[in-house]
């Protein structure tokens, strides 16, 4: 039994907050079919909370391709998708804020602990700009500075640090495999939202799912 307050939660943004994993999906969806590469919902499940050129790379070699392109090509096609993904998150409205998110957040700042996000992509501002919810998070990671990609700590790390917080006595929450695996490489807490993320600490199925209440009774069990 654990008896420790908890100092900070720390989201993920892309498919905790939002959906705009689908959106990346489909971002990338286009750009691998200009490419002659097969894509599906499944193979992107690697992709989630990866950096866009470390995607892309991911992509390249699915589709045999890792040595087609020299490193500024890389860097155009990276972009070419970032121009997709930004065309789609223009139509982001506080709708699509994943159900209970908000008010989940609202209750965790409501006992004064600080919120967190940490979220790889460089468009996270924007997404959070469109949902009009800025002002929930105490401190988001800015994913320019981040050196190294989940599943690496330092994103989690980054955070606690910005919040003042025990990593050991903080909890992410996360939507990708290696989200959750950087969240435990952090020594924090680690409640999975979706499949795939059996090593989570706490998993639900959808945001739905998601109680303070059921959240701090797993941190306190565990
Ligand atoms: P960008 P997260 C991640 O965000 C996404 O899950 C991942 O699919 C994306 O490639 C990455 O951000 C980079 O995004 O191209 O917008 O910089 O899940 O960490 O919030
Ligand atoms: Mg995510």
């Amino acid at each position: 039994m654990n008896s420790q307050h908890i100092e900070a939660v720390v989201f993920d943004l892309d498919g905790v907050i939002t959906d705009t994993a689908h959106y990346h999906y489909l971002a990338w969806k286009q750009l691998a079919d200009e490419l002659g590469i097969p894509f599906d919902e499944s193979f992107n499940e690697n992709l989630k909370g990866v950096s866009r050129v470390d995607s892309l790379k991911l992509i390249l070699a699915h589709g045999n391709q890792s040595d087609a392109y020299t490193d500024s090509e890389i860097e155009d096609l990276a972009s070419q998708k970032n121009e997709f993904y930004k065309q789609l998150i223009q139509q982001l409205t506080p709708e699509d804020i994943l159900p209970g998110i908000k008010e989940l957040i609202e209750e965790i700042r409501s006992e004064s602990i600080p919120v967190g996000l940490a979220s790889v992509s460089k468009n996270a501002k924007t997404v959070l700009h469109a949902l009009e919810i800025e002002h929930l998070f105490d401190y988001c990671a800015d994913a320019a500075k981040i050196k190294q990609s989940k599943p690496d700590p330092e994103i989690f790390l980054t955070e606690c640090e910005a919040l003042g917080a025990d990593p050991k006595h903080s909890i992410g929450v996360e939507d990708a495999k290696v989200g959750v695996q950087s969240i435990q490489a952090s020594s924090m807490f680690a409640v999975g939202v979706g499949s795939y993320l059996d090593q989570a600490d706490l998993m639900v199925n959808d945001t739905t799912e998601l109680s303070w209440k059921q959240i701090k009774r797993a941190y306190l069990h565990q």
